[in-house]
């Protein structure tokens, strides 16, 4: 009886609370400030590295939270997207802070409280410098201690959880770190980039296991980066062998997740030789497409790759000109209802960001918040694309891009995506 009893349990997905999640989404060291105790910190004080400058107290958010949880209530909506700091937690092996989970217990709390669901991310880029130092995601160890630290923050935080991602874009912390060079370590190596390809998607595994065993029972899942793919001049084998690496190989090991976090902001042109920066055409302050396009595609996408429920935890755009960022989400969000009316089940959107943030080693200089803030007083202000979202969470698309005359109807209407 037993027996049949766990098959029976271990065939069940724990599913979602709420038809859909409308939220920002937001990272710790982005936010927090004072992320010392990390290999981003020490990459960007490293002679010679990419980093244009460093993170210091970032959005001061780990004091501001509850300005920061007033403001995302204040535009409806209805979930957070957070992520916990390993190096915060377990600051050198073996050593749990206690206080640091009592924070974040308290940020949770402060979430619900405000009619948020949080979304916990347990790792979204940075190490504690004890892991980088013993090899980082180079070594097969990372895979026992990171699943480590996820039963820690689970067994304090399990039942504050309204779902988890467990890694943030694995793929881009093996590309950006191993192949680019861009992040830390700083290598550039296809075989080290595949290496740390593999070892994070162990590390996924060993971390779902660990957030399964409970306390609390929400849905985990790998919030995964995906972009349209296009070949020109040719370069169709690169494009399979780099999806294959940066999407498909993820697609395979996701399938038993209760769902998966698509994040996409851009479209990709692959040549012979790799990624195509000179195009026709506009960019966003990141050098890369405006191609809003991205989520209907991807969602599409990873509908036809899997058989799990897609929330869209990242979409958004750097940019200096708000009105781009309206235009963006209107036609990033008009693909998502194109989608959803098209069968795919996705059950979330998470704008990203709420705050202008620390965007890694382009520093301050790209604004993806729909909220500013001013980098001497840290004093938060709106932007119009922090009013247009909440008008499109409570009322659905307006008839123009711009929010002007939004069809106003009478109560909250979340989730509001049937037309
Ligand atoms: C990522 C991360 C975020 C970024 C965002 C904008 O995708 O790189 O999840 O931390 O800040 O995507 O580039």
């Amino acid at each position: 009886m037993g027996g049949y009893y766990i098959i029976f349990m271990s065939g069940l997905r724990a599913s979602f609370a709420q038809d859909f999640y409308w939220g920002t989404s937001t990272s710790a060291y982005q936010i927090e400030g004072g992320g010392s105790n990390t290999d981003w910190w020490r990459f960007e004080r490293a002679v010679g590295t990419p980093a244009v400058e460093t993170c210091g107290v970032a959005c001061d958010s780990w004091n501001r939270y509850e300005e920061d949880l007033d403001i995302a209530a204040s535009l409806g909506l209805n979930a957070f997207r957070l992520s916990v700091e390993w190096a915060r937690v377990e600051p050198h092996r073996g050593e749990i802070d206690v206080a640091v989970l009592e924070h974040y217990g308290r940020v949770l709390d402060a979430c619900w409280a405000r009619g948020l669901a949080p979304v916990v991310t347990f790792h979204h880029f940075t190490l504690p410098l004890w892991v980088a130092d013993a090899g980082g995601f180079e070594s097969p160890d990372i895979v026992n201690s990171i699943a480590h630290y996820a039963r820690v923050v689970a067994e304090a935080l399990g039942e504050k959880i309204a779902f988890a991602c467990t890694i943030n874009e694995p793929n881009i912390v093996a590309q950006m770190g191993y192949l680019y060079g861009f992040f830390p370590p700083a290598v550039t190596d296809w075989a080290r980039f595949r290496a740390v390809n593999e070892t994070l998607r162990l590390a996924h595994r060993a971390m779902v296991d660990a957030l399964r065993a409970g306390p609390g029972s929400y849905p985990v899942g790998l919030a995964l980066s995906m972009a349209q793919y296009v070949s020109v001049n040719g370069g169709d084998e690169r494009l399979a062998s780099l999806r294959r690496e940066m999407e498909d190989e993820y697609l395979k090991v996701v399938q038993d997740d209760d769902f998966l976090g698509v994040q996409c902001y851009t479209r990709h042109d692959i040549g012979p030789e790799g990624m195509v920066w000179d195009f026709e055409g506009e960019r966003t302050s990141m050098g890369y497409r405006y191609w809003p396009q991205c989520v209907e595609y991807t969602l599409h996408r990873a509908a036809q790759m899997t058989a799990i429920p897609l929330v869209v935890t990242e979409n958004g755009i750097g940019t200096e000109d708000d009105t781009q960022r309206i235009r963006y989400l209107a036609e990033a969000l008009e693909g998502l209802r194109r989608a959803r009316r098209g069968g795919v089940d996705v059950r979330g959107y998470f704008q990203w960001s709420l705050l202008d943030n620390f965007e890694w080693t382009l520093g301050y200089g790209p604004k993806f918040g729909v909220v500013s803030v001013d980098r001497n007083t840290m004093t938060r202000s709106l932007k119009p694309s922090a009013d247009w979202y909440a008008r499109y969470v409570r009322h659905g698309p307006s008839p123009t891009a711009n929010g002007e005359g939004s069809r106003r109807r009478p109560g909250p209407t979340l989730p509001e995506l049937t037309d």
